[in-house]
């Protein structure tokens, strides 16, 4: 039984059965009313709280105001009182400690600012081949934040890590309703990412988001984020972390999150879990169904360079003729590991262009494939971006 049973009946108190301003009492939004959050995001499930900006909201800025951040959550926000809150560090340490948020502010504040991205943005993309459950997102499922927190490796250091070490595991204090059973999300890291240190330590255990406490929606009062990695392992409601020679048995890390086709078994089992995200990339304006008229267009976008150390979008290539022939787009801005880059341009479109395509190449060698094989859970679709258009 995990140690944290007692604090998380004692700490967290479910929002099911409230009513909220805005909400009926299935927990669905009221067409029309303001999201009770304040988020400004079209939500694809609102219980629990699934939702992404527009395409043309969300790439207004280089860093991603929390209004226009993408939310993806398994259950409702846990209520969290940041008083009586307790991390607990425990597993294959020297020094199992349970630290308070006033504790944890003793070690030295690190700010980086990194690009966050779901490993199902752009799953609608699959359904042309074979419709997949899951979130049906779009491409809005990203954002970039400064994130303001503490490097996971001084705490480890504090915890003193034994020698055989190989996973940190992280466990969030929502409450998960699978099948019979309620458990918690999770997932682990392997020990050389969780010890990384420098400007940009390898995982951080985050209690500000550009500037401001964590908002409920984005795992107050901590969560990990891991810069490098799908979304997944940023672990929201942060309580527990386990040091283990073994990755982290939560169904989050063991069993989802893994690259599958359902009709073979054996997938399941030779899948490995997705740590790194590739490159990605999209055309955000003009949106989808938009009519253009011959000539110049203007659009932009976003691209993501693979989550390597020192890895930047190298060029980006668009394309009216299906692929006949390129044209780079302008990056915006100065290029930053971790972070995604928007970008511009104007192309040229006939009444013979059916689709303006996108792909972008990184200095790690990453590039956007042309097509991208079709898995059950819709994840890491990064195919060439294709915005079809109908020029009159
Ligand atoms: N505790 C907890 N952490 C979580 C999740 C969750 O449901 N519960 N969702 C994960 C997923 S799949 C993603 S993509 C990111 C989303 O973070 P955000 O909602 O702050 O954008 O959180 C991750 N951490
Ligand atoms: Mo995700």
């Amino acid at each position: 039984m995990n140690s944290n049973s007692l604090t998380r009946r004692e700490m967290i108190g479910i929002g099911t059965g409230i009513a909220i301003t805005g909400l009926s009492s299935a927990g669905n939004l009221i067409a029309g009313a303001a999201d009770p959050l304040g988020k400004d995001l079209i939500f694809r499930t609102t219980d629990p709280r699934n939702g992404e900006p527009s395409l043309e909201k969300l790439i207004q800025s280089w860093l991603t105001p929390v209004k226009h951040f993408y939310v993806r959550s398994h259950a409702p926000n846990p209520k969290i009182d940041s008083e009586k809150f307790v991390l607990s560090v425990e597993g294959h340490v020297r020094n199992p400690i349970k630290l308070s948020l006033k504790q944890l502010a003793q070690l030295k504040r690190r700010n980086v600012t990194a690009t966050l991205t779901c490993a199902g943005n752009r799953r609608t993309e699959f359904n042309q081949e074979s419709s997949v459950g899951g979130v049906q997102w779009e491409a809005g499922a990203i954002g970039n934040a400064q994130w303001s927190g503490y490097a996971l490796g001084d705490v480890l250091k504090k915890a003193e890590v034994l020698e055989g070490a190989r996973h940190v595991w992280f466990e969030g204090l929502d409450e998960i309703q699978r099948k019979e059973a309620v458990i918690p999300f999770g997932g682990s890291v392997p020990i050389e990412k969780a010890m990384q240190d420098g400007d940009t330590p390898g995982a951080l255990l985050v209690d500000r988001m550009n500037g401001e406490p964590l908002s409920p929606d984005h795992g107050y009062p901590l969560r990990t984020v891991v810069p490098g990695y799908i979304g997944a392992r940023s672990v929201k409601w942060l309580g527990r972390i386990v040091v283990s020679d073994k990755p982290s048995p939560n169904h989050y890390l063991a069993n989802a999150y893994k690259l599958v086709k359902n009709t073979d078994p054996i997938d399941w089992t030779e899948a490995g879990p997705i740590y790194r995200y590739p490159i990605n990339g999209a055309i955000a304006t003009p949106a989808l169904d938009t009519k253009v008229s011959a000539g110049a267009v203007d659009i932009a976008g976003y691209v993501l360079p693979t989550g390597r150390p020192n890895t930047t979008a190298e060029r980006i290539e668009l394309s009216s003729d299906n692929g006949a022939t390129w044209q780079a787009a302008r990056m915006i801005g100065k290029a930053s590991e971790y972070c995604w880059q928007l970008w511009k341009s104007r192309i040229r479109v006939t009444t013979d262009s059916k689709a303006i395509i996108l792909r972008a190449f990184d200095s790690s060698g990453g590039f956007m494939p042309q097509r991208v094989p079709w898995n059950a859970k819709g994840y890491l679709q990064n195919s060439w971006f294709r915005l079809p258009i109908s020029v009159q």
